[in-house]
């Protein structure tokens, strides 16, 4: 386990504001910003369940101080959401957007990360409205927060930028096994002022 963590198999599912409803004819996922192409990128609900999907366990770690072990997720990953939706070479950052607004920065080259996944599935069943349904992003190496829910879209960057809870006192980074829970943790340089 990263340091400040204790193992809990169960817990109350974490969100800020309501639980949007899901209208498969209405959804929709999309890529934007800066595309390779200058174009952005559009699925639906049926386009999506076409993209190539893996299977991934992972370790999950809330800045609450718990951290739920081995979840099995399945859905797409980023990097071969990155290989169908090309980047200009300059994208640095991506931000992930969820329903409502929500949102969190990541950087490049922590979206790429080999286990991070688009999940539409947890233990093998879809996901739960609260969990997420019906996708999510998931980023096992980041705090919780980075683990998008009702995600929505990915924006490529050419610049940091903060998002919801990097903006209001959380880390820009967030790796778990650094222990980089709040923004006055940050050195010059790991994020864009505040
Ligand atoms: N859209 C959205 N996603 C979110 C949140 C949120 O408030 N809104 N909370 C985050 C936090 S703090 C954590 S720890 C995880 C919790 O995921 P779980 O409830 O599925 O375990 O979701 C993350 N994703
Ligand atoms: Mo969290």
């Amino acid at each position: 386990m990263p340091p400040g963590q204790a193992v809990r198999t169960r817990h109350r599912p974490l969100y800020y504001g309501p639980v949007p409803a899901f209208r498969p004819g209405r959804w929709d996922f999309r890529v934007m910003g800066a595309t390779e192409d200058l174009g952005s990128y559009r699925w639906t609900w049926e386009e999506f369940a076409d993209l190539s999907r893996t299977d991934t366990v992972s370790d999950f770690h809330c800045v609450m101080r718990f951290s739920v072990p081995d979840v099995v997720w399945s859905g797409v990953r980023a990097v071969d959401l990155v290989a169908a939706a090309p980047p200009d070479p300059e994208v640095t950052h991506v931000m992930a957007w969820g329903e409502y607004g929500y949102s969190a920065n990541l950087r490049l080259d922590d979206f790429l990360a080999e286990d991070v996944v688009l999940a539409t599935h947890r233990g093998g069943v879809p996901l739960a409205p609260e969990n997420g349904h019906p996708l999510r992003l998931v980023v096992p190496h980041l705090y919780g927060w980075k683990s998008v829910k009702w995600l929505r879209a990915v924006e490529y960057m050419t610049a940091d930028r903060r998002g919801f809870w990097e903006e209001r006192g959380y880390h820009n980074r967030a790796e778990a096994w650094r222990e980089q829970r709040f923004s006055h943790q940050e050195e010059p340089g790991q994020g864009p002022p505040l």
